[in-house]
């Protein structure tokens, strides 16, 4: 495969000002009919027509109303390519595709009883021969004619304008978008759907039907999705101005696919997985992620669709930029601490190994083999944290200046990071020069703080430094604009005013930020006549590692008395880690291991003050996760990892037994579910209690477990009890494991849940019984959710198991992956993140691994999909 660059962009040298397209439908063979009104693009620079095809039959190319002779065009593997065109001209090209044979889902196919659509971002081109590269927008005309009894919903992008009816059964409906727009924003659906309606009434009045289609069997799982729909629709008018442009707003769930969600002008196609939820049927954390990727892909009607990207380098200018905005809602709606604290943790564990590994690459990366292969955590994550970086640089009501100065300037154009840069800059007055450095530098800076108290003086030097670690193709790194949030905290825990020399009086409130633009900085804080504490980063000011000398006599005073609920968090999980990998050193030496008597009493304040911040209080209680561990030392040994931390939390848990108990009875009241901030937070506490008495492994505790999932009236409740039942050996984990697969076998999005359950178990055999499993009737090979449900939770977050000692999960992985690459490369190329940090482990793994990876970069024929990331990991 060829790797694309950056540096090569090129205007397109033809543009397209209408797309008519006719799709005569069948799963088998489909007919497609592009009719288009092209003309040479002024700016271009010349040259051929170059259109873009993959695995279609060309039927017909006519040109202004005259067939072409196959002499007249060349047509290849991935293009079609016409010379000596006009300046202006029609052409109508007539190819046919395969639905149901395309396991790939990319383009038109067929998933259960739907017939369905996925191009973003190059999926147009398997539809039929296009300029298919986001800079080329265009208004279309969807014309779909299919058998009416099989297939009576018929949808496309924008509003219904005609439909009828033919005397042998079949049908044929007409939508038209007004709103010019890239291919990969076009989608179709068509199928036997439920349908549930609602309507929304914008800020300026106008009247918005909303569509939720499901297959008939999903109708009860349908309100919340519409609910968050309308709270995503209301928040976008408040928080950044932005209403619906359409009067219709339709969201299609199917079974098979590769994404979460895709935001398709007017017709957004969602993962069923991330759209459909009952009490019954869905967790907490499903609710919660269903509003904010509903929020997330309405959002994307404004940062995406009617601003879009120029190439696809750009990409976290649509994709960095509409996540924050689906934070800013979730924290807006529910617990903004909590958020931040679930954001940032995902991040370090996600993103901070991407930025360490062998795919670590710029949030605009200026390379790339295969475009899918960058719908990474740095391009979303990292991203979400560069436009939030430019917030805290314009303050709340500059940032909003500067975004509606960006949608207003480039409203119905493809744009690239650096407009998006230059409108905050504009509207703010502000230079924002070595702010791009964030765009284009990969890595996770390393953030190092040293403070040193003069009592004479009464001043505190603070000294920041910033380095970046080298990552490939970027051996130097510039110095960051790195914002950093901090405040004093005084001996009663008080906070202490934030005076810096030569400023006449100290700031209002308890937090500002130092702008750290050099390799090293002091800032000098007077007026200090004790010696302060310094909480640094707050609120993770900036996405990057940070070092500060604290012991854990400070940390410990931190976690109880930091205004900034983040950096409690924060300082606890230090905490955690410190004790983690101090206890793992001994573990590896042979010593005996004792849990320090801080961390036990901090708990136990802890759980004697739950009632205030319950939600705050279950993070708090998280141990940090074995990957997360493994990141944190030189050579990560995974079996000392989950000797250790299930050691402490076991220890924890026999000490703190009585609290745990008493605060587990307290919150476990049987009442009707619902979706709110107090009962989510009752119940995440809850199941944290539970999970530490079931390290005990007493019968009255597998009693409690087993009472809890018998009585569960909801979904959260029944996994918590599943989850913690299957890491016990004895019968009741079969028995349990039997029954509930007994109940909700007729529901596809509970069985993804019921392998999740086994794939993660940590007992003996796990690997066995996944394999197992891949034979049972629920589990298919081309079903996306099926596969990360059971071979990506085991490899990914399963360490203790995938990474047994006779290198097998590997072994496992690396067939799994040879066999879907054949299916669908996309998939495929995703479970190699499992291999992302592969040399940091010990010898004898590191070669396990790379003969895995090697194992696969044998075969012939790979995907570029999965090319690009063996070949990458293994440089
Ligand atoms: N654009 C792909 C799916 C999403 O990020 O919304
Ligand atoms: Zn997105």
């Amino acid at each position: 495969p060829q790797t694309i660059y950056l540096a090569d962009y090129q205007v397109p040298a033809y543009l397209v000002k209408t797309v008519d397209l006719h799709f005569d439908l069948d799963p088998a063979q489909t007919l497609v009919s592009s009719k288009l009104e092209m003309m040479r693009n002024p700016a271009g620079q010349g040259g051929a027509l170059k259109l873009d095809g993959e695995q279609l039959q060309l039927h017909s190319v006519t040109l202004n109303g005259q067939r072409l002779s196959e002499a007249e065009y060349d047509c290849t593997d991935s293009r079609l390519v016409i010379d000596s065109l006009p300046d202006e001209f029609t052409l109508e090209i007539v190819t046919e595709i395969q639905p149901d044979q395309n396991t790939a889902l990319e383009g038109l196919y067929h998933s259960g009883q739907i017939l369905c659509t996925q191009c973003e971002a190059e999926g147009f081109r398997r539809i039929t021969y296009y300029p298919d590269r986001p800079d080329v927008l265009a208004v279309f005309t969807v014309t779909l004619t299919a058998d009416k009894a099989q297939w009576p919903i018929m949808l496309s992008n924008g509003n219904q304008v005609a439909s009828g009816e033919f005397e042998d059964g079949r049908h044929w409906v007409c939508w038209h978008d007004p709103h010019p727009k890239p291919a990969y924003l076009f989608a179709l659906v068509a199928g036997d759907l439920y349908c549930q309606q609602d309507s929304f009434t914008t800020m300026s009045g106008r009247q918005v039907t909303l569509q939720i289609f499901v297959d008939p069997e999903n109708k009860a799982k349908c309100d919340h999705a519409l609910l968050s729909l309308k709270q995503a629709m209301q928040w976008d008018e408040q928080a950044f101005g932005r209403e619906y442009d359409l009067d219709i707003f339709m969201i299609v769930a199917v079974n098979d696919f590769n994404m979460g969600a895709m935001e398709n002008k007017g017709l957004n196609i969602f993962n069923a997985a991330c759209v459909l939820a009952s009490p019954e049927t869905a967790t907490d954390d499903d609710f919660y992620t269903i509003q904010s990727i509903v929020g997330h892909e309405y959002f994307h009607n404004w940062s995406g669709n009617r601003v879009t990207c120029r190439d696809w380098f750009q990409l976290s200018l649509k994709e960095g930029f509409t996540v924050m905005r689906d934070q800013s809602f979730s924290a807006d709606l529910n617990s903004a601490a909590v958020q931040r604290i679930d954001d940032v943790d995902m991040l370090r564990r996600m993103q901070f190994a991407e930025d360490a590994g062998p795919m670590a690459h710029p949030v605009r990366p200026d390379s790339y083999m295969e475009i899918s292969n960058f719908y990474t955590v740095t391009i979303y994550e990292k991203g979400a944290e560069v436009v939030r970086m430019l917030k805290t640089l314009a303050g709340d009501a500059g940032f909003r200046r500067g975004t509606d100065l960006y949608f207003a300037r480039h409203d119905g154009q493809a744009v690239t990071t650096d407009d998006f840069v230059s409108a905050i800059e504009e509207a703010n007055d502000l230079d924002l020069a070595q702010f791009q450095r964030w765009y284009t530098q990969a890595g996770t800076p390393e953030l190092t703080v040293e403070c040193n108290y003069n009592q004479a003086e009464k001043t505190l030097t603070v000294t920041l430094q910033q380095s970046c670690p080298a990552t490939p193709g970027q051996p130097e790194k510039q110095p960051f604009l790195i914002p950093v949030a901090v405040g004093l905290i005084g001996e009663q825990g008080q906070s202490l005013p934030l005076q810096l020399t030569d400023e006449t009086q100290p700031i209002d409130g308890d937090t500002r930020v130092l702008l750290l633009t050099e390799n090293q900085q002091n800032f000098t804080f007077i007026n200090l006549p004790e010696r302060p504490k310094l909480s640094v980063l707050r609120g993770f000011s900036a996405p990057v590692k940070l070092t500060q000398q604290r012991d854990n006599a400070e940390l410990a005073f931190m976690m109880a008395n930091d205004s900034d609920s983040f950096n409690r968090w924060d300082a606890g999980q230090t905490l955690f880690i410190n004790i983690l990998l101090a206890l793992i050193a001994e573990y590896q030496s042979g010593s005996t291991l004792v849990v320090p008597e801080l961390l036990t009493d901090q708990l136990a304040a802890i759980l004697d003050n739950a009632s205030v911040e319950p939600a705050l209080t279950a993070r708090m209680l998280t141990l940090p996760s074995e990957n997360y561990l493994a990141a944190q030392m030189a050579v990560a040994d995974v079996d000392a990892i989950h000797a250790v931390r299930s050691f402490v939390k076991r220890s924890l848990a026999v000490t703190l037994k009585i609290r745990f108990e008493n605060l587990y009875q307290q919150l476990h009241q049987i009442k009707p579910y619902e979706f709110n901030a107090a009962d989510l937070a009752q119940r995440s506490l809850k199941n944290t209690c539970l999970s530490y008495l079931m390290t005990l492994t007493e019968p009255v505790q597998v009693e409690r477990c087993l009472a809890q999932m018998a009585q569960a009236n909801n979904m959260t409740d029944l996994l918590a009890g599943l989850r913690l039942i299957v890491d016990v050996d004895g019968p009741q984990r079969q028995q349990a494991l039997e029954s509930f697969y007994q109940q909700w076998q007729h529901d596809r999005q509970v069985v993804d849940k019921w392998l999740t359950v086994q794939a993660l178990s940590t007992l003996p055999g796990t690997l066995t019984n996944i394999k197992s499993l891949m034979q049972h009737p629920a589990f298919s090979l081309k079903n996306p959710n099926n596969v990360r449900a059971l071979i990506g939770q085991f490899c990914r977050n399963n360490p203790s198991q995938f990474h047994a000692r006779d290198g097998s999960g590997y072994q496992f992985l690396a067939e799994q992956i040879i066999a879907l690459d054949k299916l669908n490369p996309q998939v495929a190329a995703r479970q190699l993140g499992a291999f992302n940090s592969w040399r940091r482990y010990n010898a004898d793994r590191q070669k396990q691994m790379q003969a895995a990876l090697q194992m696969i970069a044998d075969k012939s024929d790979l995907s570029p999909d999965v090319y690009e990331i063996v070949s990458k990991y293994l440089a």
